[in-house]
């Protein structure tokens, strides 16, 4: 026991003091331990070990200073390499340096029909295509491995958006609740969720009927217009041009689509030009939105 105090002492010597304090800390102990485990202290391959990571850290730390990658950032499927002049440039990391899935989640279904080990994987791979009609045309579909996906029938595609109002609604109540601390939501987002929370009419979550969403939708439709703005701001993030690309919309779309077979459907009929983005207005008449509701200032 004794013996493991004095390692410890050694140990934290060597992390926190100076050379000539550590002798010191060393010997303290020395005076009540016997001389034979005095010796083992002193010879104790922890302290070979510590020099050996200080030795380690002054030569990652050189490295570092040197590394023209280490604030160079690459798109996903990219990692960084030096050329010849020590320029950092991103090129295609090879799917084989990713780290393998421990879990079924981890996979992903790409629009190839196919199943990647992981989403770096998956954008590794892609990568590869860059510059031809496959690559371009290969986006990640969903989360998972690939799976049949019902075909989404008109009505179900009716009733996909009064499941998704309610869901956004109750997501931003949550973490309204939840936000005390955490500061999840800004204060001007606190206060338009705070009407809505503070609302009794309001309907509680839980499973609900379509006809009863449906009638909520009609009687409440004023708690509905900010959530659906909400969400579209957490989704315009790269750019932040109120516009929406299929890689913009991927986080809720990826997880969505394994659950809800309309996903794609639905987020396909958003973007009612079809000129590949969704627009902020088309995004709430998706939603069900009014056009004179429709207000760029709620997202923000
Ligand atoms: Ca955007
Ligand atoms: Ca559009």
């Amino acid at each position: 026991m004794r013996v493991w105090i004095v390692f410890l002492l050694c140990l934290a010597g060597h992390a926190m003091a100076a050379p000539t304090e550590e002798e010191l800390i060393v010997e303290e102990p020395v005076t009540e331990e016997p001389v034979v485990e005095e010796t083992e202290v002193g010879a104790n391959p922890v302290q070979i070990e510590v020099g050996d990571f200080d030795e380690a850290i002054e030569v990652v730390e050189d490295e570092v200073a040197e590394n023209p990658c280490l604030n160079h950032h690459c798109k996903k499927g990219k990692v960084c390499e030096v050329d010849d002049s020590n320029t950092p440039m991103c090129v295609c990391q090879d799917p084989s340096t990713c780290i393998a899935a421990e879990a079924e989640f981890e996979h992903v279904c790409g629009t190839d029909n196919k199943t990647y080990d992981t989403s770096c994987h998956f954008f590794a791979t892609k990568c590869t295509l860059e510059g031809t009609k496959k690559g371009h045309k290969l986006h990640l579909d969903y989360i998972g491995p690939c799976k049949f996906i019902e075909p989404c029938m008109d009505n179900e595609l009716n009733e996909f958006p009064l499941r998704m109002r309610d869901w956004l609604k109750n997501v931003l109540v949550t973490l309204y609740e939840r936000d005390e601390d955490n500061n999840l939501l800004t204060e001007k987002q606190k206060l338009r969720v705070k009407k809505i929370y503070e609302n009794e009419k309001r309907l509680q979550a839980g499973e609900h009927s379509l006809d009863l969403l449906a009638h909520d939708f009609e009687k409440n439709y004023n708690m509905y217009i900010f959530p659906v703005h909400w969400q579209f701001g957490q989704l315009d993030q790269h750019p932040v041009d109120g516009y929406l690309t299929h890689t913009e919309l991927a986080p809720l779309r990826a997880p969505l689509i394994p659950m809800e077979h309309c996903t794609t459907r639905f987020f396909e009929q958003c973007d009612a030009d079809s000129d590949n983005y969704i627009a902020l207005e088309e995004w709430a008449t998706c939603f069900g939105i009014k056009e004179q509701d429709v207000d760029k200032d709620l997202i923000i």
